[in-house]
């Protein structure tokens, strides 16, 4: 209707849509799996909202520069948003710093909060809208402002104008940028402000609004939900509390039982870079108020803890919320929730054996499973329209709303006409993209060769250097023989490397260095090609994932939670190449080991090496000769200029005994690579591999996903319905 209305005013829909901006408010996957779950839970018809920052400046921009990873801030407001509604009349004040006096009323305590900073958190509501279904739910992003409005700050005092604004200034940093680290803790006070800061406005806007509703708390617990979506928020514990007792007058153990079951905490990762905790010093001077009932939670519970486990100071040590001067907010988010859960099977597994051990053993029925999913609506329907037109042809539009029914598809694999329709629609969208890497890249590459795309964060255990090791060992073996019966390939990159992140950011630069040297070199016959595709952000995974004939996740078995763009590009009729490792497991068992390639060392094997060593890379090196080839090259001048530009990753691998096991792979995943090349050759065996790819999907939507955190975490039958 709307592209109705528009055309007849010489408007063309698409192209407005090409001009607004991604909002990038995550950082990857952590983030953009919680925009597929709010897409999902409007089309269930779950009132299911979702709490952020309002940062201005999102994800910044990546330009590639001589090959070099350059970051720009991504100002994506600047020309508005058309989407979001300011709501002034719902803003909240955030308390910062300060002291508290404790007044003793009738014998009991009461928190006073006093010379403490204001700060206003203003909401900013964005439309979450419901497939066909009617239902609108709302993402509320916070914004950090000053409590006094300009007029205020200028007028006050004039000899202190500047002293104002600079005030305004650093109040308005909270919501200013959203840290671009995926992957690591990062210990700074502006971080603890933020997480503070969107908890607690977050927190107090759902309180009121069910006073208003309610009256009273009566049953709050049995009403509301509050999902700790990794550790950042995991300040709901204290805060919570902290609004219970000391603002709705609940006695502790009451205050407590709300809190424990209103609260659940999903873990996203087991790096233990990732996982944060602050000290106290700076923490307590922060948030006094909330240090103080962190440290009666840390209390009560150790407490607990020494009845259950007298003397074992070490467990009791380890479970703590507070030890070593740190305060650990995994621990907290698991103490103060009533359930935990990982986001595949294998992560929940390695969560309650191994990295959350002792807590699996003191409260087991807390830890559950919830395996991720994506959505469908914008990963198949919106993205590739025309599989989608294909596979609505054949079984009808039924799976838009229920994607189970994609298995019905099953039914045509076999089915010669079915078989060339999926690839028909599989060549139109590698031409598209095809065209966009010659307009943008001015690279022509071939529409029929292998496109082969690994596009992730860039992060040494996600393995992109392995990736590039096979590209070399290939490029390597057609120099020796540019006859070489291969099947041509076109391999496409993309992510972004956190900037500090200075390995990710070379390994980047070897991808483009390695690009211009094989794109360039006419020995080859133009049998591989290589693109780096700059700023990779949801836009450009809706054009790449649907382009896709191989889905590289590669990742070290054991590191990676999950992983979405697994079941995003199984959706898509791509195939996977991967290690047994978070979700590919679940995909490998919905479609068995002949639809996919799987290789590599498994996650038991990789955890024994790392609690027992025995792996040398030395050795590797010293005896497979492809493999001391290509690190040589890293650093003998193979790349002309500059010889010492990748010493890092080299030394990282030699130097370091290769944490993620890059060379200790290496061989399989070149021999599974060969098979890839071997089976793209039966054409209509490829296809059939694909059908049978897209119709276990639906397991993979967010739809199954959100049902069962419904179900088995949010107790959404009881609740609700
Ligand atoms: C990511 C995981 O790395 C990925 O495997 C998973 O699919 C995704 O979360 C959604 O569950 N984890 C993170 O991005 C993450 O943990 N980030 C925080 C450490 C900052």
């Amino acid at each position: 209707m709307a592209k109705e209305a528009l055309s007849e005013l010489d408007i063309d829909l698409d192209m407005i849509e090409h001009i607004e901006h991604d909002a990038g408010l995550g950082n990857g996957g952590l983030g953009r799996l919680a925009a597929c779950f709010l897409e999902s839970m409007a089309s269930l018809g779950i009132a299911g909202h979702g709490c952020g920052i309002r940062y201005k400046y999102g994800l910044f921009e990546q330009k590639i520069i001589n090959g070099f990873q350059v970051e720009l801030p991504d100002n994506w407001l600047k020309n508005g948003n058309v989407w979001e509604i300011r709501k002034s009349d719902k803003s909240v004040v955030v308390k910062f710093g300060g002291n508290i006096r404790i007044q003793t009323t009738n014998g009991k305590d009461e928190f006073i909060h006093e010379n403490y900073e204001p700060i206003l958190g203003v909401p900013y509501d964005m439309p979450v809208i419901g497939y066909k279904n009617e239902i609108v739910n709302t993402l509320r992003l916070w914004s950090a402002e000053s409590e006094k409005s300009d007029f205020d700050l200028s007028s006050f005092n004039k000899g202190d104008y500047q002293k104002a604004v600079e005030y305004k200034n650093s109040v308005e940093a909270i919501s200013q940028i959203l840290y671009p680290d995926d992957s690591s803790y990062e210990g700074k006070i502006l971080r603890l402000k933020q997480q503070y800061f969107f908890v607690s406005s977050g927190l107090q806007s759902i309180v009121r609004r069910y006073k208003k509703k309610n009256g009273s708390l009566e049953n709050f617990a049995e009403k509301i939900a509050v999902h700790i979506n990794d550790t950042h928020p995991a300040l709901c514990v204290p805060e919570l509390m902290r609004i219970l007792i000391d603002e709705e007058h609940f006695g502790w153990d009451e205050a407590w039982d709300i809190t424990t079951n209103t609260l659940s905490y999903t873990n996203h990762t087991i790096l233990p870079e990732a996982l944060e905790k602050w000290p106290i010093d700076l923490f307590k001077s922060l948030l006094p108020r909330i240090y103080m009932i962190v440290e009666e939670i840390n209390e009560r519970f150790t407490k607990s803890l020494w009845d259950k486990y007298p003397g074992n100071w070490d467990l009791i040590s380890d479970l703590a919320v507070i030890s070593n001067g740190n305060i650990k907010m995994v621990n907290l988010a698991i103490v103060g929730s009533k359930y935990v859960n990982g986001v595949a099977k294998i992560h929940t597994e390695i969560l309650k054996n191994k990295v959350m051990n002792n807590f699996y053993n003191l409260y087991p029925h807390k830890f559950n499973n919830k395996t991720n999913g994506v959505t469908h609506r914008r990963f198949l329907l919106k993205a590739n329209p025309k599989l989608s037109n294909t596979i609505s042809d054949a079984i009808g539009t039924k799976w838009i709303e229920k994607p189970t029914e994609l298995m019905k598809l099953l039914k045509f694999k076999d089915d010669q006409s079915f078989r060339e329709k999926i690839a028909i629609a599989k060549r139109y969208n590698k031409s598209i993209l095809t065209k966009y890497i010659k307009d943008e890249y001015n690279l022509v590459i071939d529409e029929t060769s292998i496109f082969d795309v690994h596009i992730k964060r860039i992060h040494a255990y996600k393995r992109q250097l392995m990736n590039v090791f096979h590209i070399m060992d290939l490029y390597n073996r057609l120099k020796e023989n540019p006859n070489l019966d291969i099947t041509p390939r076109t391999f496409i990159f993309a992510g972004k490397a956190a900037p500090g992140y200075v390995l990710a950011k070379d390994i980047i630069k070897l991808i483009n260095t390695l690009a211009f040297k094989v794109n360039n070199d006419k020995l080859i016959k133009d049998k591989i090609k290589i693109i780096f595709i700059e700023n990779y952000n949801v836009t450009l995974a809706e054009m790449l994932i649907p382009a896709a004939d191989i889905s590289e996740q590669i990742s070290t078995a054991s590191k990676e939670a999950s992983g979405t763009g697994n079941m995003k590009f199984m959706m898509n009729g791509a195939l996977t190449l991967g290690t047994l490792d978070g979700a590919n497991v679940e995909i490998k068992d919905e479609v068995g080991y002949e639809n996919m390639f799987i290789f590599g060392l498994k996650a038991d094997e990789v955890i024994h090496y790392y609690d027992n060593g025995g792996y040398n890379a030395w050795h590797v090196y010293n005896h497979d000769y492809r493999i001391k080839k290509i690190l040589n090259q890293l650093v003998d001048g193979f790349f002309e200029h500059e010889p010492e530009e990748f010493r890092l990753i080299y030394d990282s691998l030699l130097g370091h005994n290769d944490e993620f096991f890059v060379l200790k792979d290496f061989s399989s995943y070149v021999d599974t690579q060969s098979l890839v090349d071997e089976k793209y050759r039966d054409k209509q065996r490829w296809n059939k591999m694909c059908i049978n790819n897209i119709a276990h999907s639906g397991i993979f939507s967010s739809d199954r996903t959100i049902s069962e955190y419904a179900k088995q975490i949010w107790e959404i039958n009881d609740k609700w319905l």
